[in-house]
């Protein structure tokens, strides 16, 4: 959903000063290396801003995002490779929730494995989407490198540990 944060820009700003942003070594071919991106893991409780996108999106979905990691592509150096979330190998069709900040970046989806790019898409200022069904399975996305990238994107993404709908069923109680 396009501009779904209205205040994408402040909350930009907010993260950029007050995440805890660090540096993940990878390790590829038996040697770390530094992920070209910074990374912000919330382990404990979420800032209000972030709370609130949790809830709401938690509440859309029935289904309690319980992790949060915000990635910084600092320019258009920084990159993901393609990959599918790991969460896939603990649930089937996770929902995983993606809120992009700042400079649009190309988001492309091809099939596990390699082959054509089969989607593109250019999220930033405050887009919403939403992976599921067999995305993380059947499929893999990256963000790639991009010379023309016209300045810092974020990407706030949740998942889920619980299957999608268990909040309801807690509501409603055993059948
Ligand atoms: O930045 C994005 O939109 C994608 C991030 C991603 O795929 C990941 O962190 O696993």
């Amino acid at each position: 959903m396009p501009g779904w944060v209205p205040d994408h820009a402040e909350l930009f700003d907010e993260l950029l000063r007050e995440a805890p942003w660090r540096q993940r070594t990878r390790t590829m071919w038996e040697k770390d290396v530094l992920e070209p991106r910074m990374v912000a893991v919330y382990d404990g409780p979420l800032p209000p801003s972030l709370e609130q996108l949790r809830a709401t999106v938690s509440a859309r979905y029935d289904v309690a995002f319980d992790s949060c990691l915000v990635n910084l592509y600092r320019d258009g150096n920084d990159a993901v490779a393609w990959h599918g979330d790991t969460v896939r190998k603990v649930l089937t069709n996770p929902l995983v929730v993606t809120v992009s900040l700042g400079a649009s970046r190309r988001f492309l989806v091809r099939r596990r494995g390699g082959g054509p790019v089969l989607k593109e898409y250019a999220p930033g200022q405050g887009d919403l989407m939403v992976m599921g069904g067999a995305m993380q399975h059947a499929y893999e996305h990256t963000v790639p490198r991009q010379k023309n990238a016209s300045g810092a994107r974020m990407s706030i993404t949740m998942r889920h540990s619980r299957p999608v709908g268990h909040l309801t069923d807690a509501l409603v109680g055993p059948a």
